[in-house]
């Protein structure tokens, strides 16, 4: 009779899996609803911020089966990556091997968590059954351009030992080793994702149900601008200098011209100026992030090259490389305006470069100090004089036009996404050098290049360029020795389209047109924000990349997104600063002690949960005191889901109790099968049970339609004490709490599904709970709950009052006593009042 969750929570997962309730198929009799929620990484164990995101996300899913829409639930994982590397290495075994059997365990682990999952749909990214189709889309790719080779600055991550997308590269360090990232010339393969910038930016407006600040984050790292190109001659030389602007109205105020230490000029000055050289190599030692580099103190090398300006014909500009200035936007090269930008006025001031004024400011009566950078009126500016920015903006590239020297120019601040690592553990992209042919495409049937099992991590690199015999081949075109690439596909790559190939796992192509057409876009796709600018934006691109080679016909893949808050966790420091994990402390008269010393504990702050500060709690410890249903409600209950929450002990305590209480109050129900019949004539005590119930019903559908998944939870709890406190006098009553209680079961089935199926089923139901529909509102309650009556004087209509149902006569008559129309109409007191509950109060006068 006691709550013992391990037994019954067993008992139901294998219940789930043998009748395939949650196995999804094209059903066009049903509106579909695809729920996802990004897929782990398999490091071996689950960890709080999992348990948070599935368990949201096996609401929805729950919730919307329930509400009859055939739903699509599936999980799967992102199985390539370093770390399979890095314990290989550590503990002898093969990537494939760690990966593989972190997976077993992972899964296990899910599946103790009871999840709706279609596991008939599972995949793994490192499964060559999955990577082929990707060597197909690549080929693809490249075929229309939108895959291509080049030689560039990369940001190389010396721990990883490889490249870093610039997606990947978090304050100038990579995102995961958190070393500085270093500038490095390599060849690699780039992915053109700044051809489709525009459509990414403009389409961010359609995605109405995604948070907006992940939609800020990705308008700015697109970073749509707009201005001018425009040419400089370099004096006595036949050179001349592209520069990008989105000031060209300032160009009376050019005192100076910086390039990138990455320009071509710069090289070819490097190589005749050694000091100049010597300058290019200490850049080239700066980190390459743009938020480093803005916050880096500004240097400058003065060339002994000088540009003419464009309309001032004696005016020479000096030319300096500058650190400051990035290649890889704009043209890599700048004119300084340093009266209007304050990166140029400090650089003019420490490189003693004149200042020339040419907006003034005319808007504010204040005097403002340089660099001013708000509007005002052109002074010193010939033909732009009198006019304010926006118009000295187009006459200046009007006039820049007509002299053919510069342009209307708009540019992004998206760079092309490097997709080359220097990795074994990763899809092999399909390409052969030839001596003869150059880079040649791997014949379609080839495919899939799977990668060797048989590897040896003992030697430094890439373990594909040094493995024996993997990267030779023949050409496929000359049939000469040639060598395979040996670059591997940056995991965003297989993120990028997991979410579409669940659709179906159609073993001959990547995705089938129907199911496509049916599921996608995902309806509401779960996971941290984390990913804003990484793999939402990616995903996004490789859609219209895909569409663009005609492999499917959808744009935007999510339509609806939400990003999860972090779980927390107190930190506990010991006297000797040693972190300790929640489970070494003891709390002993409101004092943490050292379980092992005895020793006292210092309660540090609550932070986001991470093994360095030891503050995490494992999940499976959790389920297995407490079970996975008292998780989830907890998980759920604490906070909204964008919002980062606490995990406690006090938290799980007051979930673990409600629980019981349920547990407790359902078995001791008395149970009768015509509890329905029964209410078909409520009494009027019953109504209140009723009401109670169909108000929850419209709150916890809302909160759940509104992601207000904690609120729910407050609302059953209100239901729940409903129920308890209900006087119980005949059967009818009875009847209304067993009915009530079974509708409570209902709603909380989505959020703790296996105590709900064990209760229902003990209440007599033959059919799982999890296939019920959901309560619907019986809106006769509800509208009864507060209800408008007329108040008449001599049979016309007054005034309306708005007051509880069954609100009794002298109480309706002395509100509607109150109101200013009927007290005007009245003029005295009424000779009589017919009054009638819940329908009309009528004065006679
Ligand atoms: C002259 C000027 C005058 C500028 C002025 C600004 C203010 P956003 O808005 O981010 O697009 N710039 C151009 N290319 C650059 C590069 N490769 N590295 C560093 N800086 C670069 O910024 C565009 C402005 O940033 C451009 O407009 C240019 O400076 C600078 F009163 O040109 B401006
Ligand atoms: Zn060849």
């Amino acid at each position: 009779m006691k709550y013992n969750p391990s037994l019954i929570e067993k008992k139901w997962q294998k219940k789930w899996l043998e009748s395939d309730v949650f196995k999804a198929k094209i059903d066009y009799s049903k509106p579909k609803y695809y729920v996802l929620e990004m897929f782990p990484y398999p490091s071996g164990a689950i960890h709080m911020g999992h348990v948070r995101n599935y368990t949201l996300g096996d609401l929805v899913a729950r919730y919307k089966m329930a509400q009859g829409f055939n739903v699509l639930h599936p999980m799967g994982w992102d199985a390539f990556g370093l770390p399979a590397e890095n314990a290989a290495i550590a503990n002898k075994t093969l990537p494939s091997e760690w990966t593989n059997s972190n997976i077993k365990s992972m899964k296990l682990q899910l599946k103790q968590m009871g999840l709706s999952y279609d596991w008939n749909r599972e995949l793994a990214t490192c499964d060559p059954d999955y990577y082929k189709f990707e060597q197909k889309m690549f080929l693809d790719f490249y075929k229309l351009g939108i895959a291509y080779k080049k030689e560039t600055w990369v940001n190389w991550d010396p721990v990883e030992q490889t490249v870093l997308a610039n997606e990947q590269v978090v304050d100038g360090c990579g995102w995961r080793s958190g070393a500085q990232v270093e500038k490095k010339k390599m060849n690699g393969w780039f992915l053109k994702i700044s051809a489709f910038a525009n459509d990414l930016l403009n389409d961010i407006d359609s995605l109405t149900s995604w948070p907006d600040r992940v939609k800020t984050m990705q308008r700015n790292w697109i970073g749509k601008s707009k201005g001018a190109t425009l040419r400089f001659k370099v004096n006595n030389s036949d050179k001349e200098i592209d520069i990008f602007t989105t000031r060209p109205d300032t160009i009376f105020g050019a005192t100076f011209i910086a390039i990138s230490p990455q320009h071509p000029l710069a090289h070819e000055i490097g190589n005749k100026d050694n000091d100049a050289l010597d300058f290019i190599k200490f850049c080239e030692k700066q980190s390459t992030s743009e938020i480093d580099i803005e916050k880096a103190e500004k240097f400058g090398y003065e060339t002994s090259l000088t540009a003419s300006h464009p309309f001032k014909t004696d005016f020479k500009l000096k030319i300096f490389i500058a650190n400051f200035i990035l290649m890889d936007y704009g043209t890599g090269a700048i004119f300084g305006c340093p009266a209007h930008d304050q990166r140029d006025f400090d650089f003019a001031k420490k490189y003693n470069l004149e200042i020339i004024e040419v907006v003034e400011n005319k808007v504010s009566e204040i005097e403002s100090d340089l660099p001013y950078i708000g509007d005002g009126t052109h002074i010193n500016s010939d033909f732009l004089d009198g006019l304010n920015i926006e118009d000295g903006i187009k006459l200046s590239i009007k006039k820049l036009e007509k002299l053919n020297i510069g342009k209307e120019t708009t540019t992004f601040r998206i760079r092309d996404w490097g997709v080359s690592r220097q990795r074994y553990w990763g899809c092999p992209i399909p390409i052969i050098f030839c001596d003869s042919c150059g880079e040649v495409p791997v014949p379609e049937e080839s495919l899939p290049i799977t990668l060797p099992l048989d590897i040896n991590f003992e030697s430094n690199g890439n373990p594909l360029e040094t493995h024996p015999t993997w990267k030779f081949t023949n050409c496929p075109k000359c049939n000469k020795d040639a060598i395979r690439e040996t670059d591997t596909f940056d995991t965003f790559f297989e993120s990028s389209w997991y979410f579409a190939r669940f659709t179906d796992l159609n073993p001959l192509k990547a995705f089938s047109d129907e199911a496509i057409k049916y599921w996608m876009p995902v309806d509401q796709y779960i996971g941290g924000v984390e990913h804003a600018v990484m793999h939402l934006l990616y995903s996004r691109f490789f859609m219209r990349a895909l569409k663009a080679v005609k492999s499917i016909d959808i744009e935007e893949p999510f339509k609806s997104l939400q990003t999860q808050g972090m779980v927390c966790h107190q930190t506990f420091i010991t006297e000797d600063k040693q972190w300790l994990f929640p489970n070494e402390v003891i709390k002993e008269n409101n004092n943490f002690l050292h379980a092992e010393t005895k020793r006292p504990v210092f309660v540090g702050r609550t932070e986001k949960m991470s093994k360095s500060k030891k503050n995490v709690v494992d999940p499976q410890q959790i389920i297995s005191n407490f079970g996975a249903d008292t998780a989830r409600f907890f998980m759920l209950s604490d906070s909204p889901p964008d919002r980062d929450m606490e995990w406690s002990d006090a938290g799980i305590d007051g979930s673990w109790r409600f629980l019981n209480k349920l547990w407790k109050f359902v078995l001791n129900l008395k149970n009768f099968e015509n509890d329905e019949e029964l209410l078909k004539d409520p009494s009027k005590q019953n109504k209140e049970l009723l009401t109670v119930l169909n108000i929850t019903i419209k709150d916890i559908t809302k909160n759940i339609e509104n992601f207000h998944f904690n609120n729910a939870i407050a609302s059953i709890r209100t239901l729940f004490n409903a129920i308890i406190s209900y006087k119980i006098t005949n059967v009818s009553d009875e009847a209304v709490v067993l009915h009530t209680t079974k509708k409570l079961l209902i709603l909380i089935n989505p959020m703790v599904p296996h105590i709900a199926e064990e209760l229902w089923a003990r209440l007599g139901n033959s059919k799982m709970i999890c296939d019920q529909a959901w309560p619907e509102i019986d809106h006769l309650y509800l509208k009864k709950n507060n209800i408008e009556i007329p108040v008449q004087v001599n049979g016309k209509v007054r005034a309306v009052i708005d007051v509880p149902f069954d609100t009794n006569k002298l109480d309706l008559e002395k509100i509607a006593m109150k109101e200013k129309n009927v007290l005007k109409f009245l003029n005295g007191i009424p000779k009589k009042v017919i009054t009638v509950p819940n329908r009309v109060v009528n004065f006679v006068i």
